[in-house]
């Protein structure tokens, strides 16, 4: 057998090199030609730059089929699998990274020059997949991109949202949401699957009955039942053969039930009983934590999961393994949060009701399949549903859910007897107010890992939320950091340094990123390499200047230094103590115009939940202080502050390489990991931030001399908080900080509205919840500090050029390996090169 292909028997022989897969740049331009014409229906002439687009993107497309359908085979015969189960994933545009992956990018640069096109306008063309909210969906994107690489036969599960995360727009200061319609051009990376679809039973009661054997069963009779259509995406990994799969299941009614409204003459039920099913893949919740009792997401949750436990089932009786009794040797399937965490109860559901497997075994096989990401120490942001709600809805999982905890229960009051405190905590039911599943409950007693995003995040988790279940169950708990693709994350958005790095070290280092990368530390002391990293941040820089000029006005000057801040908004994350630096920088400068500071442009990104009312007065706010600093003849050249609307992947590429300073300054113990701040220093920025989720351990790996911290630790900001914390004391003494806050009270930033900014700093003043005044001076003087060392230019880029060769740890490819080694006991397969 052809040993770099043996997915193909002699009965597949491969494709010739024709116009769907040839790699030169004549192939690939009659490729584009042919697809203009046949996919597009159009000629040259009166093609838009979108038919251009599609062209082309279904020529690239093209030269992935004949790996992709091999891959497919391979993970059919495969002996183990990895499923990512996850409600969101943020992949970004597909099409440069595809062509980079398969190493056409500059064959296909030349044949759209050939062509009298613009590669990177035609790339600019497309729009982005937001089916996700931040960094959890931005991880799972990074996890499938190395998966790909690594060569693990793998697929991830997720929900076909039509409508993604909202675009931002700024109107007057403020968020607007505007609908995100990603598929109304059509989308082009996606394979519909009509033949692959599921029933998803909803609602109803439940009965008891008897098998075949006589033995007594639960029958669940559903009051609806919905189907699931998959839509496949192909997950090119990066110069290898293997290209593993994204599937993502779109809601519909099911036919069967429209024809019997049809039968009784009910058209219009039929028609909204349609309507009420496709509302479930509809629309992407827009919050970065849950929302509390919808019932929407609760249906959609389970919808996604029903379809991929089914569809797994299937895939495993395909390759002869058939009995679901050994369903977790053939899968490992990783739950993204508690999102997913419905697929404990109805694997045995499946498991129990639909394959007759006895409780005991079906329990077994569950706990092995599972393991159990968590995201997130905000104790609002711990998923639970309302016993009513999911009653209504799932009737049957939660008879299941109270048979789980029954023998759980009886398991802890085994081992801590008499102590009810502990059971009424453990337990899967909420009972403390009205009653509730506790879903982390449900996912960690349904798992056999645990696993928290960074090592602190992982040690809180222990002490904290997740305390009983830890003193329970130690062997389950294990740290997993996050990491980011390399690929995307800095040969895509960065080809300057990646050229550079290339150039110094060779190009292992873009999949053996740990290991490779830090010989570039011997760089950091050659003087004509620090003049070449030089020239390359100022390029970045330049260019970002030239979009925020083309998307805000605004001009900047590429010489200041770049202090960027880009995440979602939230009163934990800070934006407004970077808000608070920037009054101090304007008033020390207004009264002190010969400050030695260098100029400094200060930009900020991130989109706010609807809902969130703080949030967006945050956007506001910065946007206030905008107007002020942009607008003062005297801050000219000094101080700029940017809001950069609608932050996501495509923004994020532009702005990651432009950096100078990062700010990472969440309250101790709030942010679980952060991925910006990777993506940050891999792309030669410097952090200044505090100790807080991966953060931590940046800062050890680059060393503190070439990392800004500053702030109270999570211990101490608990300690602070059990003492009780009086904000208002460290108002009361700090004269900056007074004359700062009075300046807003003022209605010095809101046209003379002093009450417009209130909300925000009565929070501060009255609860303080995170800590901003508590760390204001540090963080003062520790920007303080970042500037002095920027004025030293030899200095800063010695520094960042160690950033870089020191971060390669937080390759997503490390974590994967980490996940496959620690949890998923999976090896990492050349799929396409094995015998
Ligand atoms: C993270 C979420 C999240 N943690 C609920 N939790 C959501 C929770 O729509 N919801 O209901 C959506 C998202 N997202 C983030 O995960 C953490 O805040 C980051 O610190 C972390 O880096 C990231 C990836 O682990």
């Amino acid at each position: 057998m052809n040993q770099k292909h043996p997915g193909r028997s002699s009965a597949m022989p491969r494709l010739r090199e024709d116009v769907r897969t040839g790699l030169t740049s004549e192939a690939i331009k009659s490729a584009i030609l042919e697809n203009l014409y046949y996919v597009q229906a159009r000629i040259p002439r009166i093609a838009t730059q979108n038919d251009w687009y599609m062209a082309l993107a279904y020529t690239v497309r093209d030269r992935m089929l004949d790996r992709w359908v091999r891959s497919i085979a391979a993970l059919q015969r495969s002996s183990r699998a990895v499923c990512y189960l996850s409600a969101e994933f943020l992949p970004g545009p597909h099409l440069a990274n595809a062509m980079m992956n398969l190493g056409i990018y500059e064959q296909t640069r030349e044949a759209v020059k050939q062509l009298g096109l613009d590669l990177d306008v035609l790339i600019t063309q497309e729009g982005e997949p937001g089916l996700g909210n931040g960094g959890l969906g931005r991880l799972a994107a990074c996890f499938l991109d190395s998966l790909a690489t690594l060569e693990v036969p793998s697929i991830g599960y997720g929900i076909r949202y039509e409508f993604g995360i909202f675009d931002q727009e700024i109107r007057d200061g403020w968020q607007r949401e505007i609908t995100d319609k990603w598929l109304a051009l059509g989308n082009p990376w996606e394979i519909a699957r009509p033949e692959i679809a599921y029933y998803v039973p909803f609602g109803g009661h439940t009965e008891p009955c008897y098998d075949e054997k006589g033995r007594y069963r639960v029958r669940w009779v559903p009051e609806r039942v919905v189907k699931g259509m998959a839509y496949d995406t192909p997950i090119p990994g990066y110069h290898v053969e293997n290209v593993n799969i994204l599937r993502l299941w779109k809601s519909e009614a099911c036919e069967s039930f429209d024809f019997q409204a049809f039968n009784i003459g009910d058209y219009y039920g039929a028609v909204e009983e349609k309507l009420v099913s496709e509302t479930i893949s509809k629309v992407l919740y827009p919050n970065d934590e849950p929302t509390v009792g919808k019932q929407l997401r609760l249906a959609q949750q389970f919808f996604f999961v029903s379809c991929s436990l089914q569809d797994m089932i299937r895939i495993h009786g395909l390759g002869g393994g058939g009995l679901p009794d050994t369903f977790d040797e053939r899968y490992a399937v990783q739950l993204n949060d508690t999102h997913p965490s419905i697929a404990v109860a109805e694997l045995m559901r499946l498991l129990v009701d639909e394959h007759g497997i006895e409780w005991e075994r079906a329990w077994e096989i569950t706990k092995k399949t599972f393991a159990y990401t968590n995201h997130t120490l905000l104790p609002e942001a711990l998923e639970k549903w309302s016993l009513p709600l999911f009653r209504k809805m799932l009737p049957r999982h939660l008879e299941i859910i109270f048979e789980i905890n029954r023998r759980f229960l009886e398991d802890v009051r085994l081992a801590y007897p008499g102590d009810d405190e502990r059971l009424r905590r453990l337990s899967l039911i909420d009972e403390t107010d009205d009653r509730y599943v506790r879903m982390a409950n449900l996912a960690a007693v349904g798992s056999h890992a645990v696993n928290g995003v960074a090592a602190l995040h992982t040690e809180l988790l222990k002490k904290t939320v997740m305390k009983d279940i830890f003193e329970l169950f130690p062997e389950k708990f294990v740290n997993v950091t996050n990491g980011v693709t390399p690929r995307r994350w800095m040969v895509l958005s960065n080809p300057g340094i990646s050229r550079l790095i290339t150039q110094a070290v060779g190009d292992a280092w873009i999949c053996n990123t740990q290991d490779e990368i830090r010989r570039l530390e011997g760089f950091a002391d050659d003087p004509s390499f620090r003049d070449a990293w030089y020239r390359v941040k100022q390029e970045n820089k330049q260019k970002l200047a030239c979009l925020i000029r083309e998307r805000t006005g605004v001009v900047v000057n590429p010489q200041s230094l770049f202090d960027i801040q880009v995440k979602r908004i939230h009163e934990y994350k800070r934006q407004h103590l970077n808000a608070l630096h920037i009054i101090s920088q304007y008033i020390r400068l207004k009264r002190n115009p010969s400050l030695n500071v260098p100029p400094r442009t200060v930009i900020f990104g991130g989109k706010a939940a609807p809902g969130y009312f703080l949030a967006k007065l945050i956007i506001k706010f910065i946007n206030s202080i905008a107007e002020v600093v942009n607008g003062d003849p005297e801050m000219a050249d000094r101080l700029k502050v940017v809001f950069f609307p609608d932050f996501n992947v495509q923004n994020g590429q532009w702005i990651y390489p432009a950096a100078d300073i990062s700010e990472q300054i969440s309250t101790a113990g709030k942010e679980a990991s952060g991925t910006g701040n990777m993506k940050f220093s891999l792309n030669g920025a410097l952090t200044i931030g505090t100790l807080d989720g991966a953060n931590v351990e940046i800062l050890e790996e680059v060393g503190s001399e070439n990392f800004f911290l500053f702030g109270l630790t999570a211990e101490e900001i608990a300690n602070l908080n059990m003492l009780g914390y009086n904000p208002r004391a460290f108002y009361e003494k700090n004269e900056e900080l007074k004359e700062i806050i009075e300046l807003i009270r003022s209605g010095f930033f809101s046209k003379g509205d002093g009450s417009l900014f209130q909300p925000l700093t009565d929070a501060l003043l009255n609860r303080d919840e995170y800590f901003l005044l508590a760390d204001y001076q540090s963080y003062i003087d520790c920007q303080g500090e970042a500037g002095t060392a920027y004025l030293d230019r030899d200095r800063w880029i010695r520094m960042s050029i160690l950033n870089v060769s020191r971060m390669g740890r937080f390759s997503s490819d490390r974590s994967i390996r980490e996940y496959l080694e620690k949890i998923w006991r999976v090896e990492p397969l050349m799929v396409n090169r094995e015998k």
